[in-house]
């Protein structure tokens, strides 16, 4: 294996476009998550909110009982946090909720002392209309000025010495609301605040009937890292491509609220897209890096970076985006990581940005998750081909589709061969590139058919044998 620190040619930086403010204000996330009637579990796994706490586990707090009345039928408040969940749809002896026709209520949470607070978990579970979660969830350390511990269904909690954390609303647009529910608030700069006491002020999802109190299964609350009783910080995490052939790192421990996301879902694409991108982007003789490693840094900068094959990028910026842009742009820095211009070929360093810029983005846009859309061009009159990332992939892919599908990666080859020059573009489409650009601005204005709806499968850009990539 190569050694890493002393390869120094070729540094690819791709600092994507846009650019971050850092807020030192609390910036919270609410993660929902819904496993509709017939795919719901009894370990109550979700997509993203982490599985209950085992009953070992859960946090030593008292919950009570602040306002509102407990419906005899179901569970005591005690419920809330003994690590246990319900293993059917229908236990109300395994929830808590307010009584039926009432209009809900307010749990009070002391958590004994001021404790940074990672995460507030809540989970539940009803076949219909008991399912969904509605509740405002404040924060008190307990010393502001006229703290109310106790505030009742009416009382203002904010002019009770408490802060409003989140609203959540899980009850769907769309479909049916019965099934499992779970939610996750957290804030991505790792803490949500240090708190001794929560409310949670819960309403009912409906009054169209007498059935609209949440069934609660469970409520988590999770101490930041460096509060106390947090294991240490994990060693980065090793993952093989299926077959084994690639193997590369995430090492999130800068940023231990993303290591559950980055080690399940990140992961799983790298390991999946890594080769793939190997095999888009072939050349004579070449072999692309067979080990590579992904920090996440805490703080960052900017979004995501190269270097060789040492990709960096913004713990910030990807939790905001751990639902849209994240992932992709992960995929763009594993395409630099193949290019690897510069490397074999030291003379390969002097090729366009904007085309390196562009190949990167053609795989990830049009590849990787081209049910996006995120390359496609809105104005026109503006698009110039050479405008870098995703201006030049969108170029791309228009000459590939229209004079030669292995455009791409011609290019790729020349530059990581050092042989790209201007006149590859005539050599492989018959037309220079400005003549293509000119060309390709006239195709792009013409009004299009509305885009094909994409399969489901492709949101995640996971095919088969992702699951074995993890297991490996
Ligand atoms: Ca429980």
């Amino acid at each position: 294996m190569r050694r890493l620190d002393t390869w120094i040619a070729g540094i690819v930086a791709a600092v994507m476009a846009g650019s971050l403010v850092h807020a030192a204000r609390a910036e919270v996330k609410v993660v929902v998550n819904h496993n509709a009637n017939g795919e719901t579990n009894a370990d109550f796994r979700f997509k993203d909110v982490p599985l209950p706490p085992k009953p070992d586990a859960v946090a030593k707090a008292k919950f009570s009982v602040v306002d509102g009345e407990i419906d005899p039928k179901g569970g005591k408040i005690e419920k809330l946090n003994d690590g246990q969940v319900p293993t059917e749809e229908d236990q109300p002896a395994e929830n808590f909720f307010f009584k039926a026709g009432t209009e809900g209520g307010r749990i009070g949470v002391d958590l004994g002392k001021a404790i940074d607070i990672k995460q507030v978990n809540t989970y539940s579970w009803h076949p219909n209309t008991r399912a969904p979660q509605l509740y405002k969830l404040y924060a008190s350390d307990g010393s502001g000025v006229g703290f109310k511990a106790s505030p009742k269904k009416g009382a203002d909690p904010e002019k009770a010495g408490w802060k409003l954390i989140a609203s959540v609303d899980t009850r769907p647009k769309d479909g049916k609301p019965g099934g499992q529910y779970g939610v996750s608030i957290s804030d991505c700069q790792g803490s949500l605040g240090k708190y001794k006491y929560l409310l949670f002020d819960c309403s009912r999802t409906e009054s169209d009937d007498e059935f609209g109190n949440t069934f609660y299964s469970e409520i988590d609350v999770i101490a930041a890292a460096g509060a106390g009783d947090v294991p240490g910080v994990a060693a980065p995490s090793l993952f093989k491509t299926p077959g084994g052939k690639y193997e590369f790192t995430i090492d999130s421990s800068q940023a231990p609220e993303m290591k559950e996301w980055a080690d399940t879902r990140l992961a799983l694409v790298m390991a999946v897209w890594y080769p793939k991108i190997v095999e888009m982007l072939p050349s004579e003789g070449f072999s692309a890096p067979a080990r590579f490693m992904l920090t996440i840094q805490n703080p960052g900068q900017g979004i995501s970076a190269t270097d060789g094959t040492r990709i960096t990028c913004n713990a910030l910026w990807m939790c905001r985006n751990q639902e849209g842009e994240a992932i992709g742009a992960i995929v763009h820095e594993m395409v630099h990581v193949v290019q690897q211009y510069g490397r074999p070929n030291p003379n390969s360093g002097d090729n366009p940005s904007w085309l390196v810029e562009g190949v990167a983005d053609y795989v990830r846009w049009f590849k990787y998750e081209p049910q996006s859309h995120g390359a496609d061009i809105t104005d026109a009159s503006s698009a110039k081909y050479d405008d870098s990332y995703r201006v030049t992939a969108n170029f791309l892919n228009w000459a590939s589709e229209k004079y030669d599908k292995d455009l791409v990666r011609k290019l790729n080859a020349a530059m990581r061969e050092g042989k790209y020059s201007k006149d590859l573009w005539t050599k492989y489409t018959g037309k220079t590139a400005d003549e293509l650009g000119k060309q390709w601005k006239q195709d792009i204005a013409k009004p299009h058919k509305p885009a094909a709806k994409a399969d489901a499968g492709a949101s995640t850009g996971l095919g088969t044998g992702a699951q074995q990539a993890l297991s490996l």
